[in-house]
């Protein structure tokens, strides 16, 4: 991470990367999920489905690209592993949930949503990578947040009109982005998922990793759903531990 990002990660909770996937590698994704994908929307107009990692190799070499990797080692620190992972389709007129997230987990004080920094080190607990399949451009919604709330000690006091969209806020923030662009947020940060207005149709993927010793999700990595897998991507798919876990990227990887 350039000093400049991070700056604006400590600063605002997320990031915008350009570029990550040009535009050749946007259309073979989208291709293989028209193929892949039945997109059963829902009657909010949103449709949701798990593993996309279990997608075909594309997918799979998506947990670890070279491009991001060292965006994961210095949030999530060396034993950095992959949590879950999902995708999310909405068509114009599509909501679903409001903001949420936050320190110390937000309206789920349980929830592994935190932020640290000490001495130099930047740490975070469940922290994302969304793949944008297609654009969000200024008003067209998807992934919306509040800047900043990754350090708030007043995330109870949000309104609840401003939660779930139906009052607008001069905080709440919906990143630009292109289809190619990937960003990346720690769910400490409280965000969700604005109602889409495009014309066009929202596509996301979500890969969710956490530091090595923790997990969010209850169901854990199997290696056999994954044949073709690097070592470095078994590293990163094994169940969280402490004790002797490798580091995620070793050498000759
Ligand atoms: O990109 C989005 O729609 C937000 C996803 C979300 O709310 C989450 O990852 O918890």
């Amino acid at each position: 991470m350039t000093p400049e990002e991070k700056f604006t990660f400590d600063l605002e909770g997320y990031l915008v990367v350009k570029n990550v996937l040009d535009a050749a590698a946007v259309d073979e994704l989208n291709g293989l999920a028209d193929e892949i994908f039945p997109r059963n929307y829902d009657e909010n107009n949103y449709c949701r489905a798990a593993p996309v990692s279990r997608w075909g190799a594309r997918f799979r070499d998506l947990i670890d690209p070279a491009a991001l990797v060292p965006y994961m080692l210095e949030l999530l620190g060396p034993k950095f592993r992959i949590d879950h992972d999902y995708c999310i389709f909405m068509q114009k007129g599509a909501h679903r949930g409001g903001l949420h997230g936050g320190p110390q987990g937000g309206v789920y004080p349980e929830a592994d949503h935190w932020y640290r920094y000490h001495d130099g080190t930047m740490r975070n607990g469940l922290t994302v990578v969304t793949y944008c399949l297609s654009p969000a451009r200024r008003g067209d919604g998807g992934f919306g947040c509040i800047p900043g709330t990754h350090k708030s000690n007043f995330v109870h006091h949000i309104p609840a009109a401003v939660r779930n969209f139906s009052r607008p806020a001069h905080y709440v923030c919906q990143p630009e982005v292109e289809a190619g662009d990937v960003i990346i947020f720690t769910e400490a940060l409280v965000h969700g998922t604005m109602p889409w207005t495009a014309a066009y149709e929202r596509r996301a993927l979500l890969y969710k990793y956490s530091p090595g010793h923790s997990a969010w999700d209850q169901n854990y990595y199997e290696l056999d759903d994954y044949p073709g897998a690097t070592e470095r991507q078994k590293r990163i798919m094994a169940p969280p531990a402490v004790g002797g876990r490798p580091d995620s990227v070793q050498d000759g990887d």
